[in-house]
């Protein structure tokens, strides 16, 4: 028997710093192309240099890391990289409290960033880092934008916009949360602010999810149904119809979109958006309408300015004003009135309805508060239910309808726009809520838009052989409510690039979503030099097979991320549609007391003073362990210390580990061994890492109720927890190495090169046992069981617990003890 020597005790102090320097010595995790053989692309948002990594980052970025580890191990050529989303207001603004540069503040906060990074242990290949605020990144958002524009898909344009007071600066719809700025919390104000747009809505079509069965099989990605189906909302396509309607004597028109063209006959008013132009021409032109009208209608426009689109969406009492004209029902000749509201909204459609109030919630209500007409149009089949509410929105027949009585509704539409188009009285159209991306800010730490004004030539891209832009580096950044850029008159100031007239740089930059559209393109080779990045590496490396990110994206990032791809197919970089095969998002970590952590609740956990008490690889298995990975959950403290000793379980285990063993495994023991296999290796696939701890427990239990554990045995624990604690295992492996005659390298082979282990199928049949549960010795029920699971009397008991009807027996009572016979009978002693 060679029992071997003790390890002495587990201080993970001692052993992981060890561990990192070799391996970054060793250069083992460094990512080359290996022909033939598969590259597996593992993808982490990138972090924003805030200067301090917190728990969240632990926990999204330790799990990918042992889900890489694993795909390693099971034979991809692993590609995971990491970088830094580098520019953005929160460097400008905490510069400005700090008085430091926020170059300077951000450049900082990535060194503190990555050596708390190094802590943790991943097999991050930094030396594909890209940080975005380096002019080597931003020239090619600088090349892109300028491709954008020459394709007419970036444009300068006037648009009613989000500003947010305190930023002072655009923010687009998605960065808006409870009409409050995301970054400080401000309310948002509406102002009409000329600026740069990216024409998302062309891509509006190929950007929406066929969420069919067929299409899902079709685009051959995995994305989270949430995602898919939060963005299809959010592009919001409708089909329906624009009808005309004149304006009672006058000239003008007032177009309007619907869904439901159908209802036609039903319209008892119309309703435009305080924003509509026919307003304008009625206040200031000369129509006959009394001042006291007038003087309403321009009161409630100007107060309508007030608010951002959210609220009136939200808005919980329908208010509007009669604007003093008519118009004339297409169909009918009837007049009707036309009124202002907020309900409708300028930037969607026409800006303008035809109100049904018979079949539509909002006009309902609008009709009831001010005594409008309200006329019905669809008789529902009998005992249809919503027909009592007041109004109906469901299926039926139209009726009071003219010619189109009795046409069955909603399957008739088609052909009520037919009808509408002979008559030269409407067409079909197709709408989205998706807006153009409103992309620059008026703030100094971005991407420069790279564009020239010349009050000849207009705008003018900057040439591309003139790229990148640098942003200068002695600005005044305070906000003073224009670009910041603008005060650095020696850099604005240059010549036409067409006529060589004296012209200006454009002084507004990028917003930083820009910059994270596509930084995953840039990882691949951060040096490429000819292009934003090689299309034949990406062609090999790309798209990404998995991408692990927060929830907070699903509007934002990832909607961009994925027209940026769309754009990169058309300019024929790339050949995909999508840019991630695969999408998981994360969950979130609450404080110990349940509540989000904050600073300011003093519930924040630390992930280095975590790490220093219990080493690293504590801290990973506990972030694994603790909750499904898409889960939230609070932080435990407990639970953590639990961990480390299921780690020093496993250390103190090797002094049982016993070469003569390898020949003497029971059926049990191959049986647990494969099953572990097995389940480590599909939930570390999956993204069950909760789970794949677990499992490693429950074999440990085997194991440690063994004399002696077999070398195979043990080696296998350790390849199994090798992605999920990658130091300690390291450290063990090393000790074979070295006391073992079974390992004769002389070279390093570190752990991590290792092959997953197999496991057969053979092993996991395993025979059924039938084993009678009684309660204080009379039968109350049969449990079927594997017979591995059989031997162990715990899981013989927690299964009979389990059972609905020993649960029953069990109430209420206290059982003193338990009697088993193995594989027969299990007797619980109750009083
Ligand atoms: C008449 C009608 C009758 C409507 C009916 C609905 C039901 P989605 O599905 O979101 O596209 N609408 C059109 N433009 C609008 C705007 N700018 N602001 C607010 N509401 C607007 O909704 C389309 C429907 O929303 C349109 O169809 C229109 O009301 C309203 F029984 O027209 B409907
Ligand atoms: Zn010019």
């Amino acid at each position: 028997m060679s029992k071997r020597k003790s390890l002495g005790r587990y201080i993970p102090g001692t052993i992981e710093k060890k561990w990192r320097d070799k391996w970054s010595k060793e250069h083992t995790y460094e990512f080359k192309e290996e022909a033939g053989k598969e590259t597996y692309y593992n993808l982490v948002e990138l972090p924003y240099p805030s200067g301090d990594l917190h728990l969240g980052h632990w926990f999204t970025f330790v799990n990918a890391d042992a889900h890489a580890r694993y795909k390693k191990m099971s034979g991809s050529n692993v590609f995971f990289p990491n970088g830094f989303d580098a520019f953005g207001l929160p460097a400008e603004n905490a510069a400005i409290k700090r008085n430091i540069h926020p170059q300077d503040w951000t450049m900082k906060n990535i060194e503190t960033m990555k050596s708390q990074f190094a802590t943790m242990g991943t097999m991050i290949d930094w030396s594909h880092e890209a940080i975005t605020c380096t002019p080597s990144y931003y020239k090619w958002n600088q090349w892109i934008f300028i491709r954008m524009f020459e394709k007419g898909l970036a444009y300068r344009g006037k648009a009613l916009s989000n500003w947010c007071p305190s930023c002072q600066t655009v923010l687009a719809n998605e960065g808006i949360e409870d009409g409050k700025c995301w970054r400080c919390g401000s309310v948002v104000v509406q102002k009409e602010i000329e600026q740069w747009f990216l024409k998302i809505t062309s891509f509006a079509d190929s950007l929406l999810w066929d969420n069919t069965d067929e299409g899902k099989k079709a685009n051959g990605v995995e994305w989270p149904k949430s995602v898919r189906e939060g963005q299809n909302n959010w592009i919001g396509r409708s089909e329906g119809a624009s009808i005309q309607f004149q304006i009672s004597n006058h000239k003008s028109q007032i177009e309007v979109f619907t869904t439901r063209p159908d209802t036609l006959y039903g319209v008892t008013f119309l309703v435009v958006a305080p924003e509509h132009p026919v307003i304008g021409q009625m206040v200031h032109g000369k129509w006959q309408i009394d001042e006291k009208t007038k003087k309403e209608v321009f009161a409630y426009v100007e107060a309508a300015k007030e608010k951002t689109e959210m609220d009136r969406k939200e808005q919980k009492e329908k208010t509007g004003v009669f604007s003093g004209f008519y118009a004339v029902h297409p169909l009918t000749s009837e007049e009707i009135p036309v009124w202002i509201a907020e309900y409708v909204l300028w930037g969607y459609g026409t800006g303008a309805i035809m109100a049904v109030p018979a079949h539509d919630g909002r006009d309902y209500e609008f009709a009831k508060k001010y005594n409008l007409g309200i006329k019905k149009v669809i008789q529902a089949k009998n005992g249809q239910p919503g027909e009592e509410s007041g109004y109906y929105v469901g299926p039926g027949t139209l009726t009071h309808s003219g010619d189109w009585d009795g046409i069955v509704v909603p399957e008739g539409i088609g052909k009520i726009i037919e009808y509408l188009s002979e008559k030269k009285l409407g067409k079909s159209r197709v709408e989205y809520h998706l807006h153009d991306w409103s992309v620059s800010r008026q703030r100094y730490w971005g991407t420069p838009v790279p564009m020239i004004h010349c009050d000849t030539c207009g705008v003018v891209p900057v040439p591309l052989d003139e790229l990148p832009v640098v942003l200068p580096y002695e600005v005044d950044y305070a906000p003073k409510g224009r670009a910041p850029l603008a005060t650095a008159e020696s850099w604005q100031n240059v010549s036409c690039p067409k006529c060589g007239g004296s012209a200006k740089r454009e002084a507004e930059t990028l917003d930083t979503f820009f910059d994270s559209s596509w930084y995953y393109y840039r990882y691949m080779d951060p040096e490429y030099d000819a292009l934003p990045f090689d299309p034949q590496r990406a062609e090999r490396l790309m798209p990404v097979d998995i991408y692990f990110g927060g929830a907070e994206h699903t509007l934002g990032h990832t909607l961009y991320a994925r027209f940026f791809t769309k754009f990169f197919k058309d300019e024929g970089l790339i050949a995909f549609d999508e840019f991630a095969k695969k999408r998981v998002q994360h969950g979130i970590i609450l404080g110990p007391d349940g509540f989000r952590m904050s600073k300011s609740r003093g519930n924040v956990v630390n992930p280095d003073d975590v790490v220093s008490e219990y080493g690293a690889d504590a801290v990973r298995l506990y972030l694994a362990f603790m909750m499904p990975f898409e889960a939230t959950a609070p932080w435990n403290p407990t639970a953590i210390s639990g961990i480390y000793r299921f780690l020093r379980r496993i250390w103190e285990l090797y002094e049982r580990v016993d070469d003569s063993a390898d020949g003497m495994l029971s059926k049990q023991d191959v049986y647990w061994m494969h099953k572990t296999i097995k389940k480590v290796g599909e939930d570390l696939r999956e993204i069950r890492f909760n789970t794949a701890v677990s499992s490693l427990m429950e074999w440990l239990n085997h194991l440690s109720r063994k004399e002696q554990i077999s070398l195979e045995e043990y080696k296998t624990l350790l390849l199994l927890l090798a992605p999920l604690a990658p130091h300690m295992t390291e450290e063990i492996w090393q000790m074979f190495q070295i006391q073992d005659s079974v390992f004769k390298n002389q070279e390093f082979a570190s752990i991590h090169q290792e092959d997953w282990p197999i496991y057969d199928e053979k092993f996991l049949v395993q025979d059924e046992v039938v084993i009678v549960v009684q309660v204080n010795g009379k039968v109350r029920e049969n449990i079927t069981m594997e017979s591995a699971e059989s031997k162990e009397k715990s899981a013989v008991e927690k299964k009979a617990k389990e059972s609905e009807k020993i649960k029953g027996y069990l109430e209420g009572k206290t059982v003193k003890k338990s009697i088993y016979i193995e594989g027969k009978i299990l007797n619980f002693v109750v009083s």
